[in-house]
């Protein structure tokens, strides 16, 4: 076994390297690399990957420095079947998160993971989770034999040297080891400890499975984190509003996997909003705290973006077009025959010649997609033309608002504004979402997806509500909290509100209400606008439209907040009476409405 750490990677964590030898030990690898995230090791590890057949080079002209993976068809999303939390309880996981013993877990993962390095390389990827230098960033140090998910985690962390600098001789950081094994779903186990901070992934090498400083990390290990130390990790982007006074505020949005944030977080204003510019702070994930001045304050943890290919276009999303020109990975898109890269929803006629994302030649009467729904680009947040400049403030930003919002045909109406913290904690608490291809299974399935946290929180639901309710305590000057709903569909099935960019009309909505005299009216549910208070300036929409788009129906209301009700009888016990109560109260003033 050779080991190339030389002086300036060598850590002077000893936990760090008796770790690291007893994973080897278990894995038995041929060689070990630390890696230091630099140009000339990326260079390294890229024409390894491209002679593996690991990594395809695009078109160097039209996509300098960019390639394509493809992945194993069985392994193209999250797999919430075989995630667990191993904590040492049951309760502590909660009804809603799979739950192995941590005995069980290791002894299982580490049968399988024995000697499965064998002929292979490990790669040790210190990173820092965090603006370097924020007192809320933190280490982590992720174990692999995929080369693929090391160049990912250099692209989606502050990768290499400068985290051995930060850990210092600390034995503080979150202990990721992954092992691809022969990619055998059934041998497919992503476990997650949150009492030894430490994470054991096997059998894929899909993103949100095997990236293991993101959902792992950021959100499951994280939220248990924050729930000792007094914080939030939040499935969460964070962007910046900028009025055309200059003033910029910031709001922070929660939707389930494949559900607007990365388009949310970069979005383009209409043109009749002159003057005003939305600068990205984080498209997945922010980890919040209270100030000093009694507010929320969010960093994005992460620095890159993993997003949904499919949908992404010139007119959609330009932003993420242009963060994906140079420097970037792709992964399960299809191809152009001249080397550049496609799918479904790009806003250009597909060419002919193209290969689907399992590299077949493509038919475009054969009715399948040509690129996997769930394919998904890698950039790092650099690229971005509106990256915030705060998006590396050690001390975050101020949250205005905190968005709940799913993917809902019906019911929901584009916006609601709730009427204080514990209302918004419910809005939130009972969000449902129509299922997407982020994660295997089927899709379109209304599910209840608190907070958008259902896949990725890493202790009992029920406790982390709980969270939310005491943390107001310290939040004295706390964000107002609303629910959004960008796909409500007409009874023809097209949906009703443009989205994207035109989004902004509802984000300038919110700002209105908190900071200037927008008009909104009552409903049993929360406070609506008329469609008179929205800025409409320049967009088309028939005032039926916008009518459905708004509406609050009390029948479907009586269905959800039932639906709801089921969910909340099924975490049981650790469920915070508050929010039983203002569900009853909910309740109560629906059946007071003729239906
Ligand atoms: P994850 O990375 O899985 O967490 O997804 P995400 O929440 O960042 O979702 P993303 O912004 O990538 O959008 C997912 C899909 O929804 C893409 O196909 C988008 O084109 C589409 N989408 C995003 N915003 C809107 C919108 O406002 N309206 C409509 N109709 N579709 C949208
Ligand atoms: C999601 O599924 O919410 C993602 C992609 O952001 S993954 O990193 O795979 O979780
Ligand atoms: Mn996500």
């Amino acid at each position: 076994m050779t080991d190339n750490s030389a002086a300036e990677t060598r850590t002077r964590s000893r936990a760090l390297t008796e770790w690291v030898a007893e994973s080897a030990r278990l894995t038995q690898p041929d060689r070990i690399v630390w890696c230091d995230g630099s140009e000339a090791e990326r260079r390294r590890l890229t024409e390894e990957a491209v002679a593996a057949g690991v990594l395809i080079p695009l078109n160097q002209k039209q996509r300098p420095n960019s390639y394509l993976h493809r992945s194993n068809p069985s392994d193209v999303a999250r797999t919430e079947e075989v995630t667990f939390i191993c904590s040492r309880t049951r309760e502590d996981a909660g009804v809603t998160n799979h739950w192995m013993t941590p005995e069980e877990a290791y002894a299982k993962l580490g049968a399988l993971l024995a000697g499965s390095m064998a002929g292979r390389t490990m790669y040790v990827i210190p990173y820092v989770m965090g603006p370097i230098g924020s007192p809320f960033a933190k280490v982590g140090v992720e174990i692999t034999d995929s080369i693929y998910v090391a160049l990912s985690m250099r692209i989606m962390t502050r990768m290499g040297a400068a985290a051995l600098e930060m850990l210092g001789a600390s034995d503080d950081f979150n202990r990721g080891l992954h092992g691809t094994l022969d990619l055998d779903p059934k041998k497919r186990f992503i476990c997650h400890f949150p009492q030894d901070n430490t994470i054991w992934s096997v059998g894929s090498g899909y993103g949100g499975n095997a990236l293991l400083s993101k959902k792992c990390f950021a959100l499951r290990i994280a939220s248990a984190l924050g729930r000792r130390e007094g914080w939030f990790a939040e499935h969460m982007l964070i962007v910046g509003l900028q009025n055309p006074a200059g003033e910029t505020r910031y709001v922070a949005a929660a939707f389930p996997s494949a559900c607007g944030k990365t388009n949310l977080a970069m979005l383009m204003p209409p043109a009749a909003f002159k003057g005003w510019k939305v600068f990205t702070v984080g498209d997945d994930i922010a980890w919040l705290r209270v100030g000093r001045d009694g507010g929320l304050w969010a960093i994005n943890p992460e620095a890159g973006y993993f997003g949904v290919a499919p949908g992404t276009s010139m007119k959609s999303n330009p932003n993420a077009m242009r963060s994906i020109e140079h420097d970037a990975l792709f992964t399960n898109v299809a191809m152009t025959a001249d080397g550049d890269i496609w799918w479904e929803g790009m806003d250009v006629p597909a060419p002919d010649g193209l290969s689907d994302w399992r590299g077949r030649p493509w038919d475009k009467n054969s009715g399948e997609k040509a690129a996997h729904p769930n394919s998904r680009f890698t950039a790092p947040m650099t690229n971005n033309p509106v990256l915030s400049p705060a998006a590396e403030e050690p001390q975050g930003v101020p949250i205005s608002a905190i968005i709940f919002g799913g993917r809902r045909a019906t019911t929901m109406p584009l916006v609601l504004e709730s009427r204080d913290w514990t209302h918004g904690v419910l809005m939130g608490a009972t969000m449902g979402s129509e299922t997407t291809a982020a994660a295997a299974g089927k899709v379109g399935v209304v599910r209840r997806d608190p907070m958008a946290m259902l896949p990725f929180c890493g202790y009992n639901i029920g406790d982390y509500l709980g969270h939310w309710l005491e943390m107001r305590k310290q939040i004295t000057k706390p964000p107002r909290i609303f629910m959004v709903n960008w796909f409500r569909k007409s009874d023809a099935g097209e949906f009703l509100w443009p989205g994207y960019g035109e989004n902004m009309r509802v984000l300038k909505w919110m700002l209105d209400r908190i900071h200037g005299d927008a008009g909104a009216h009552e409903t049993p549910v929360g406070l609506v606008p008329e469609p008179g208070d929205l800025d409409l300036e320049g967009l088309e929409i028939s005032p039926e439209q916008l009518r459905s788009a708004l509406a609050v129906n009390t029948a479907e209301w009586k269905a959800e907040v039932a639906s709801a009700g089921e969910f909340f009888d099924q975490i049981g016990p650790s469920l915070p009476t508050p929010l039983r109560e203002k569900h009853r109260e909910l309740a109560a003033a629906l059946d007071g409405k003729a239906g």
